[in-house]
C-alpha cells in the first residue's frame, strides 16, 4: 500500500474540543499505530452510552435524521450491517451494484436537497462506488460515501479486499477521511454531513476500519465539528452588491446565465424574483433546468453545445452576464475566447475556486446564490425606484426573433424518420404531454438526454436528474429508483403533516390554520410523485440490473428506452466529423435478425437484449411501441400503472440528430441550427460592427478632447 495520505491519520489527531464533548484527549497517533479503543482509555473520563462504533455508527445517521440508505454489504463493513435491525429508524435499500448504490444517493440527494447516503464494503465495494464520487464532484451533489476497511492493524499488509480508498478517492471527492478510532465515528458522521451538504456540495468518503466499527465507544449526541478552516461565505458584502446592482442598471442586453448551484442552493423563487424586477431573459445549463418553468416566457431555455438558438444568441451578443452558480464550462462556451465576446460579467457563486476559473469576472461576488439574491434584488429596485427601469424592448425583439425563427421542436421535413420507426423527439414530447405535472424526470447520457432537456416542459427545480458534468452512462436507472425512494419519503412525510394538522385543527383551530398554509393536505398528494426515466439503449445496460432492486424494494418507476440500436450519441459524432465511419457504435438491440449472421427470421438472436424479456424477468410490465398509436397507449398505460414498474421499449430512428450544435472547440456564433445553417453568424457580424463603430467613435471623441486640451496649452 502506498504512503498514507495526509488525511489517513486524521481520525488519530488531538482534539482540542474532546472535553467539551465529553470526551477525553488522547495523546497524538499514527495511522500506523492505532489510538486505544474506548475500552482500554481511562473509562472515567468518558461520558455517554457504551457501545460499538458499528452501532454508533447507525445511530449517527438516525441522529443526523437520515432517513433513507442504499448499499451493499461485505467483509470488511459486516458489523455496521450487523447493527441495522427492525429497529433501525432509516429505511436501508439494497442495490446490486455499488455504482448504483452511490447514483440512488444522488437521485435522492438531486430531488430532496438533502445528503444522500451510501455503505459499501472495502476493495471492490468502494472502488465500484469511484464513478459515482466523481460524478457528484462534478455536479456538486452532497454525497456521503461509507467505505469498510481492514483492521488499522492490517493497513498496509495487502490484506484481503484493501485498497487505499482515501488515496484513491481524495482528487475526485470534497473529503476523504479514514477513521481508526471507534470514539471517533459521530464527529465524523456529524462533519461528513455538513461538509457535504453545505457550502458547494460535494461527495465526503469516509473509510472506516473494521477496528473502528468492532471497538467500543461511549455515544454521545450532539457532536462538536473540529474544522478549523472551513466556513464557506454565504453573505456579500455591500460594495460588490451595489457594483453588481449599478452594472445591471445599466444595461441594455443582459442575460441571467443560470447553473446547478442555483439549484443546489434552492434559489429558485429568488432567481423568479430577479427575473421579474428586471424583465432578464433566462439561460440555463443542462443542471439548472427547471429553476424557473418553461411556460415563463423569459426563460429561453438550454444553452450550450446543444443549447437553442435564442439562448445562445442571447449570450453571444449580450453586454453583461449575470452568472448564477454556473462554471462557464467547456460544453457551455465553445471556443472560451469567442464566448460572450462583448459581455460584462458578474459571476456569483459560493464556491471562491470557481470565480475567474475560466473567465475573468468585472464583479466577482462569492456566498450562497439564494442569500446573494435576498440582498441583491432590492438594491436593483431601489435604484430603478430612482432611475426608472431599463428598457429592454430592444433586445427582447432580437430574441423574440430567433425564438419564433429557430424554434428546437423538431418538425422539420428532415426530422421525420425515413425508416418507418419512430420519432425520438416525438416520444419525448409525448411523454411530456402526457405527464402528472408532478413528474420527477430522470435521463441516461446520448442524444436522448439532449432531447429530454429540449423537449420536457419542466415547471418546477428538482425535477431533472441528468449527470452533466462527467455525462456518466448508467447514471439513469439508479437516480430514478432513489429519486422514488425520495418521493415516496415526500409522500409520507406531507401525509403525516397533514395528519398532525387535522388532529391539530380539532383541538386547537389557532394552530391549525397557520400550519394548514405550510403543509400540503392530503388531497393534494394521494400518492407519490410518478418518476420517469428516459434512458438510452446503451446507458441503460450500464445499469439494468438494479431492474431487481426497485422490484423488491417495491420502488416503481416508468421506464423509457429510446431504443436506436446505436450510441446514438456517439455515431451523431461520426456521421458529422469522422466521415460516417460507424467504428463500434452499433449495438444491435432493436435490430432484428442482427447479432447472428446464419440466423433465419424467428431463429436468430436478434433483439439482444430483448428489452420486454428483461423488463418480465425483473417482474415490471414491458411494452413495445414501433408506432406512434402504439406508443400513445403505452405512454398511457404506463401512466395508469402504480404498483408496477413500466418499461416501454420505443423503436426509433437511428439517424436521428440533436440540434443545434455547436461543434466541439468552435466558437458558439458558429451553432448550427442544422447543416449548413447558422443563423447567428450574421448577428454577430452586426454586433462586431457596431462594436468597431463604437471603438471608432470613442477614439475620436478621445482624439478630438485631446487636441482641444493641446490648445488649451498652448493659448
Ligand atoms: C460510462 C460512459 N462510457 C462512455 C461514454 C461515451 N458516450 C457518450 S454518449 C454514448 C452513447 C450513448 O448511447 P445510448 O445510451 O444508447 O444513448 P443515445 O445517444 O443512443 O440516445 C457514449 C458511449 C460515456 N458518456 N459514459
Ligand atoms: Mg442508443
Amino acid at each position: 500500500m502506498a504512503l498514507p495520505t495526509p488525511l489517513q491519520a486524521f481520525s488519530a489527531v488531538s482534539k482540542p474540543n474532546a472535553a467539551s464533548v465529553g470526551i477525553s484527549a488522547q495523546s497524538p497517533q499514527t495511522a500506523a499505530t492505532p489510538a486505544p479503543s474506548a475500552a482500554t482509555a481511562p473509562a472515567a473520563a468518558l461520558t455517554g452510552e457504551k457501545m460499538t462504533g458499528a452501532q454508533a455508527l447507525v445511530r449517527s445517521l438516525e441522529d443526523l435524521g437520515v432517513t433513507d440508505v442504499f448499499g451493499i454489504p461485505g467483509g470488511a463493513i459486516l458489523p455496521v450491517y450487523h447493527a441495522l435491525n427492525e429497529e433501525t429508524k432509516f429505511r436501508f435499500i439494497l442495490t446490486r451494484h455499488e455504482q448504483a448504490a452511490g447514483h440512488a444517493a444522488e437521485g435522492y440527494a438531486l430531488a430532496t436537497g438533502k445528503p444522500g447516503v451510501a455503505i459499501v464494503t472495502s476493495g471492490p465495494g468502494a472502488t465500484n462506488t469511484i464513478t459515482s464520487i466523481m460524478n457528484a464532484q462534478m455536479d456538486s451533489v452532497p454525497l456521503v460515501v461509507i467505505t469498510g476497511q481492514v483492521g488499522a492493524h492490517q493497513i498496509g499488509t495487502d490484506a484481503f479486499q484493501e485498497t487505499d480508498t482515501v488515496g484513491i478517492t481524495y482528487p475526485i471527492a470534497k473529503h476523504s477521511y479514514l477513521v481508526t478510532d471507534a470514539q471517533d465515528i459521530p464527529r465524523v458522521l456529524t462533519e461528513a454531513y455538513h461538509i457535504a451538504g453545505t457550502g458547494r456540495p460535494g461527495p465526503v468518503v469516509i473509510d472506516l476500519t473494521r477496528s473502528a466499527q468492532t471497538g467500543e465507544m461511549f455515544y454521545s449526541w450532539p457532536q462538536r465539528m473540529i474544522l478549523p478552516g472551513y466556513s464557506p461565505t454565504t453573505h456579500a458584502h455591500g460594495k460588490v452588491l451595489s457594483q453588481a446592482a449599478r452594472l445591471i442598471q445599466q444595461s441594455f442586453r443582459p442575460v441571467l446565465y443560470v447553473g446547478g448551484g442555483a439549484m443546489r442552493s434552492g434559489a429558485s423563487e429568488q432567481v423568479q424574483r430577479l427575473v421579474d424586477a428586471t424583465n432578464m431573459p433566462v439561460v440555463t445549463t443542462l443542471n439548472a433546468r427547471g429553476i424557473i418553468p418553461d411556460s415563463d416566457t423569459h426563460n429561453l431555455g438550454m444553452i450550450g453545445m446543444h443549447g437553442s438558438i435564442a439562448g445562445t444568441g442571447a449570450v453571444q451578443n449580450s453586454d453583461l452576464l449575470i452568472a448564477l452558480g454556473a462554471r462557464f464550462s467547456d460544453r457551455v462556451t465553445g471556443k472560451l475566447s469567442e464566448f460572450a465576446p462583448r459581455a460584462r460579467v458578474i459571476h456569483i457563486d459560493i464556491d471562491p475556486a470557481e470565480i475567474g476559473k475560466n473567465r475573468e469576472p468585472d464583479v466577482p461576488i462569492v456566498g450562497d446564490i439564494a442569500t446573494v439574491l435576498d440582498e441583491l434584488v432590492p438594491e436593483i429596485q431601489a435604484l430603478q425606484s430612482e432611475e426608472g427601469s431599463v428598457d429592454l424592448t430592444n433586445w427582447w425583439a432580437l430574441l423574440d426573433d430567433l425564438r419564433a425563427n429557430y424554434p428546437s421542436d423538431y418538425t422539420r421535413a428532415e426530422d421525420e424518420p425515413t425508416d418507418g420507426s419512430l420519432s425520438p423527439q416525438w416520444v419525448v414530447k409525448e411523454l411530456s404531454r402526457q405527464a402528472d405535472p408532478r413528474t420527477i424526470w430522470v435521463a441516461g447520457v446520448g442524444q436522448h438526454q439532449m432531447w429530454a432537456s429540449q423537449l420536457v416542459d419542466f415547471e418546477r427545480p428538482r425535477t431533472w436528474l441528468s449527470s452533466a458534468g462527467a455525462g456518466t452512462m448508467g447514471f439513469g436507472l439508479p437516480a430514478a429508483l432513489g429519486a422514488r425512494v425520495a418521493s415516496e419519503r415526500a409522500y409520507v412525510e406531507a401525509s403525516e403533516a397533514a395528519e398532525v394538522n387535522s388532529s391539530a385543527s380539532a383541538s386547537d383551530t389557532s394552530t391549525s390554520v397557520s400550519a394548514a398554509t405550510s403543509a400540503p393536505s392530503a388531497s393534494e398528494a394521494t400518492d407519490p410523485a410518478p418518476v420517469w426515466l428516459i434512458d438510452g439503449d446503451g446507458s441503460f445496460q450500464m445499469t439494468s440490473q438494479e431492474l431487481a432492486t426497485i422490484f423488491h424494494e417495491n420502488t416503481p418507476v416508468k421506464i423509457a428506452i429510446l431504443n436506436n440500436s446505436v450510441y446514438g450519441m456517439v455515431r451523431q459524432w461520426q456521421t458529422l466529423f469522422f466521415d460516417q465511419h460507424y467504428s463500434a457504435t452499433m449495438l444491435h438491440d432493436g435490430d432484428e435478425h442482427a447479432g447472428n449472421a446464419s440466423a433465419t427470421p424467428g431463429e436468430g438472436f436478434f433483439d439482444v437484449p430483448d428489452f420486454v424479456k428483461l423488463a418480465e424477468a425483473y417482474g415490471c410490465v414491458g411494452l413495445r411501441a414501433t408506432t406512434q398509436e402504439e406508443a400513445e397507449a403505452a405512454i398511457e398505460q404506463a401512466n395508469a400503472i402504480d404498483d408496477r414498474t413500466v418499461l416501454i421499449d420505443f423503436r426509433v430512428w437511428k439517424d436521428a440528430m440533436v440540434w443545434p450544435m455547436v461543434p466541439a472547440g468552435n466558437s458558439n456564433d458558429n451553432v448550427l441550427f442544422r447543416l449548413g445553417e447558422q443563423p447567428l453568424k450574421n448577428v454577430a457580424m452586426q454586433r462586431e460592427a457596431a462594436a468597431a463603430q463604437n471603438a471608432r467613435a470613442q477614439a475620436e471623441a478621445e482624439e478630438a478632447a485631446q487636441n482641444a486640451r493641446a490648445e488649451r496649452s498652448n493659448l
